[in-house]
């Protein structure tokens, strides 16, 4: 099990549970489909000297994974956030164990671990990046690029990103929208974009031979063609493509990964904090993969700058060597939560170097976006 250095307990006061609705700067279609507005739970611990915030992936709905905000919320308020109550004065490096006897709810868990990371970074001066083990100052931001209207749609956002210098773009692909679009982005601006699809799950076992002709125009990899639960499905594929296979939705977990790695279902993964129910647990995925040379990068969740903050540091560890949709705050949002937004800086975004998450919460614009509030006391 991955080892991070050891920083003071904290003597958690309370928990506030935060819902705030965002609008998206534009509608993002995906095979499961479409959001336009978010609905994202936040967490934020406090304690005598500190507070900490952490973001849930969690969805409005449970269609990218069985999750959901709603259920998130309930899990935390009634599950996951009493049992901190009688673990006394804890760290980060304990929430995995406390909440694991409540199965599964990774987004949830993940959440509420964040928080209490922040707080005992921030009591302890010490960014997340640091505490992770990051090599980096800044990373290369990818952009994903959703399902569009039309082809002629599909240029020209993509154009749009690759001139504000996104250095990777991703399409997200469903069956019917596949080879076309592809084609169309090759075509259109070159052979050397690193280009990249995700089928969030979209295609079947019978699907290979379709996949395997987006072989052609050299893409760095196909990510989930199918179901969260088909392992064996993905090393069929996996056999049929030469495009590598990268697992998103499948890998929740290090044993997760390290199944589909043995299996050859994949050999590249996307890692995601949330997903996997932390970023401690996430920073050991990336320890294991780098010990089997399996490539990692940072997939996001449409997160605010508290999450993508943390996506950010958790990106700039030595394995996460494919650019990850860690875009700009301004990808999704007019206006971020946060006083620092999320920046592209010739193609390339910076690591948060204060202590935490290295955010500050832009308490204003929160409020006004916040729908409801509830604060959890032992
Ligand atoms: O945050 O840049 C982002 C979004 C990246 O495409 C993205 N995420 O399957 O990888 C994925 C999707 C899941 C989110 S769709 C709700
Ligand atoms: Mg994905």
């Amino acid at each position: 099990m991955t080892t991070l250095p050891e920083l003071d307990p904290i003597d958690i006061r309370s928990v506030e549970l935060r819902r705030i609705a965002l609008p998206l700067v534009s509608p993002f279609r995906t095979s499961f489909g479409t959001e336009t507005t978010r609905d994202i739970l936040l967490v934020r611990v406090v304690t005598d000297t500190a507070e900490g915030w952490g973001e849930c992936v969690a969805g409005n709905e449970p269609l990218y994974s069985s999750e959901y905000v709603e259920g998130a919320q309930h899990v935390l308020q009634h599950h996951l956030v009493p049992r901190l109550w009688t673990a006394g004065r804890i760290g980060g490096a304990d929430v995995a164990d406390i909440l694991e006897p409540v199965r599964d709810h990774r987004m949830a868990k993940g959440a509420l671990e964040a928080a209490v990371l922040d707080a005992q970074l921030r009591a302890s001066d010490i960014s997340l990046a640091a505490h992770l083990g990051s090599t980096r100052q800044s990373v290369p931001s990818g952009v994903s690029v959703g399902i569009a209207e039309s082809i002629d749609a599909l240029v020209a956002t993509v154009g749009g990103y690759l001139d504000a210098g996104y250095v990777r773009i991703k399409l997200k692909i469903e069956p019917g929208w596949d080879i076309e679009p592809v084609r169309v982005i090759r075509t259109t601006f070159g052979s050397d974009v690193p280009l990249q699809v995700d089928a969030n799950a979209a295609f079947t076992r019978d699907d290979g031979p379709l996949l395997a002709r987006l072989d052609e125009f050299g893409l760095l990899l196909i990510e989930q063609p199918l179901p969260e639960d088909d392992v064996t499905g993905h090393a069929l594929i996996a056999k049929q493509v030469e495009t590598p296979i990268c697992l998103d939705e499948s890998i929740v977990s290090s044993v997760a990964a390290i199944d589909a790695i043995e299996r050859k279902a994949c050999s590249i993964i996307n890692i995601k904090a949330g997903r996997v129910g932390g970023y401690i647990e996430a920073r050991h995925i990336h320890d294991l993969c780098a010990e089997r040379g399996v490539p990692v990068w940072c997939g996001g969740m449409l997160e605010t700058g508290i999450g993508r903050a943390m996506n950010v540091a958790l990106a700039s560890l030595a394995n996460f060597t494919l650019p990850g949709d860690v875009s700009a705050s301004d990808r999704f949002w007019a206006r971020d939560i946060v006083t620092e937004p999320i920046r592209l800086e010739d193609g390339w975004v910076s690591i948060p170097s204060g202590p935490g998450s290295g955010v500050t919460i832009d308490s204003e614009f929160l409020d006004s976006v916040t729908t409801s509030r509830i604060e959890l006391r032992p």
